[in-house]
């Protein structure tokens, strides 16, 4: 205790100690300090507070858009030419530097009149307050994220003054504005970044909640011409509507969800684009009015997972709707040679996909709707990219937005450089659904049934082994070689424990592959068994 320095550097000082001098060039960094950190919290707590209640309530975006609205046009077009579509980052930055100059030099003054911190803090608020009142799409409720943010801001205040000794026993006011005897360096230091951490956090949360409702609000406004060329209904026969084998047409909140975001993207229609370039003739670039101006088409395609091992639930088959990618690569010209084509989503993940692949016909393609709704935000809103066939990782590119013409010995994509396969068409596999394993049914007819999946060979025969004698089992109506099928088989059940394992065979004669095989580096092998007892 009784330290009174914050001077880190090594300047000689007079052994008695730091001169009055000293301790008011201490006290500035302690009081610009407290008035940065205090203004830093407000905001935070106030972009946080507009993410949870939604809407663009916050106090900073609230006088940001005032302010553009306010501004005179010339120089708006100025601002666009300047700083292109950066503008608004800049004009939000330069918000936030006139704020924390303002912040330290307030801060300094409390020092000796903490009242002109408080104002000035309820003056912050007061100002976001009115201005998100004022905007068109928020009302009264508005003010709140700035009244939250005013009381952040007065408790930081008070919480750092706190912490320097400011408070009590003895005030600034006192001591001329200089530190007081008491002000402990490392308990300063450490409420200081608290408050910093505070700042830091919420005003990253609710940066990301702040984007996810205008991708999510992006997303409610899209509307998706009809399909130039319609998917027929999948026959009746495709589901056979067993309990336990899921609906033929995954729902989207049941499809599976694999990708390497750790927070989902949040990418809006309205700021989408797409360039087609790489070893092309002609590079593209197009917006999303653009492709959904293009024919669009309409697929059921059963996607899968690398990852998913044997009897895993890494597969959802969905009604697509989407441009070809094979047309748009046409009108691109790709040169020979190019038998690659690397998708890249905005969040720097890569997919490698042969071009041989998506130019042969199948309906590879640059996916906007998933069951009759544009794509959710964790599959891929606005865009993604899907080929029937090909394992999620060399294919589905979600969130997409550049394709690259290159060649397999240029570039290695995300899961290749980690080891995966740089091409991997899907295997032949099959699930059993029903019955669990290791569950107990009664004996006489038990359905055992689940899915097969090959897509685009498509799936010829499934059969059953009970303790290792096969048996055909019967198959639903197939939808078409992109879907996964499911199949039934009534097993006449004798009591005791018994063994169940499936395979198919798909549509060009072979087997799927009974050897076990982990799912690295191109997908899982060996037959889904289970083992189940019958009660007598
Ligand atoms: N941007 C991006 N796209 C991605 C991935 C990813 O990690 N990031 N994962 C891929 C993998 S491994 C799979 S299996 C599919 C899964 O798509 P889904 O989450 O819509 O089911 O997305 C693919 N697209
Ligand atoms: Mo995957």
């Amino acid at each position: 205790m009784g330290s009174v320095t914050l001077n880190t550097s090594t300047e000689p000082r007079p052994a008695a100690g730091p001169t009055p001098e000293g301790r008011e060039v201490h006290s500035r960094v302690v009081g610009g300090a407290i008035g940065l950190l205090s203004a830093a919290v407000a905001v935070g707590v106030g972009h946080l507070t507009a993410g949870l209640v939604g809407g663009t309530s916050s106090p900073v975006i609230a006088v940001g858009s005032t302010a553009i609205d306010a501004s005179p046009e010339w120089l708006k077009s100025y601002a666009i030419r300047t700083f292109g579509t950066n503008d608004k980052a800049v004009l939000v930055g330069g918000i936030g530097l006139v704020v924390a100059i303002v912040a330290i030099v307030v801060g300094v003054i409390a020092l000796q009149r903490p009242r002109v911190g408080v104002i000035a803090l309820v003056a912050l608020g007061a100002l976001g307050a009115a201005a998100a009142i004022g905007r068109p799409e928020s009302g009264i409720g508005g003010a709140v994220p700035s009244i939250l943010a005013t009381v952040a801001g007065l408790g930081t205040f008070s919480r750092l003054r706190h912490a320097a000794g400011l408070a009590t026993p003895v005030s600034a006011g006192e001591t001329g504005g200089r530190l007081p005897p008491s002000f402990d360096r490392r308990r300063f230091l450490l409420a200081g970044t608290g408050a910093a951490g505070l700042a830091a956090v919420s005003g990253l949360a609710g940066r990301f909640l702040l984007r996810r409702a205008e991708a999510g609000a992006s997303r409610a406004a899209v509307r998706i011409p009809a399909p130039a060329d319609v998917a027929p209904l999948p026959p009746a026969g495709a589901d056979l509507h067993i309990p336990d084998v899921g609906p033929f047409i995954t729902p989207n909140d049941r499809f599976y969800r694999v990708d390497t975001a750790l927070l989902v993207p949040s990418v809006t229609a309205e700021g989408w684009t797409l360039r087609v370039h790489g070893m092309v003739r002609n590079e593209l670039s197009l917006d999303y009015p653009t492709l959904l101006s293009r024919p669009l088409i309409e697929r059921d395609l059963t996607l899968t997972c690398v990852s998913n091992p044997v009897g895993g639930r890494y597969i959802g088959n969905a009604r697509w709707i989407g441009a070809p990618l094979a047309d748009l690569l046409r009108e691109a010209g790709v040169s020979s040679g190019a038998d690659q084509i690397v998708s890249r989503s905005v969040d720097g993940f890569t997919v490698g996909t042969p071009t041989a692949v998506v130019m042969d016909g199948r309906d590879a393609m640059l996916a906007v709707a998933m069951n009759g709704e544009p794509l959710p935000l964790e599959h891929g809103f606005p865009v993604r990219m899907i080929v029937p066939g090909l394992y999620g990782y060399v294919s589905a590119t979600k969130w997409l937005v550049d394709i690259e013409l290159t060649t397999f010995g240029a570039y290695d994509a995300y899961w290749v450089r980690r080891g995966w396969a740089q091409q991997a068409p899907i295997k032949t596999e099959s699930r059993i659904d029903t019955p669990k394993q290791s569950a107990t049914v009664v004996a006489g007819r038990v359905t055992v049934a689940g899915i097969a999946w090959a897509q685009h060979r498509g799936i010829s025969r499934v059969e059953v082994s009970v303790d290792g004698a096969w048996q055909p089992a019967r198959l639903a109506a197939q939808d078409t070689i992109d879907t996964w099928r499911q199949w039934v088989f009534v097993w006449d059940a004798t009591p005791g424990d018994h063994t169940l394992a499936v395979r198919a065979t798909d549509d060009t004669g072979a087997t799927q592959t009974a050897a076990p095989a982990d799912p690295a580096p191109n997908g899982a092998t060996g037959d889904h068994t289970i083992s189940v007892t019958v009660a007598g």
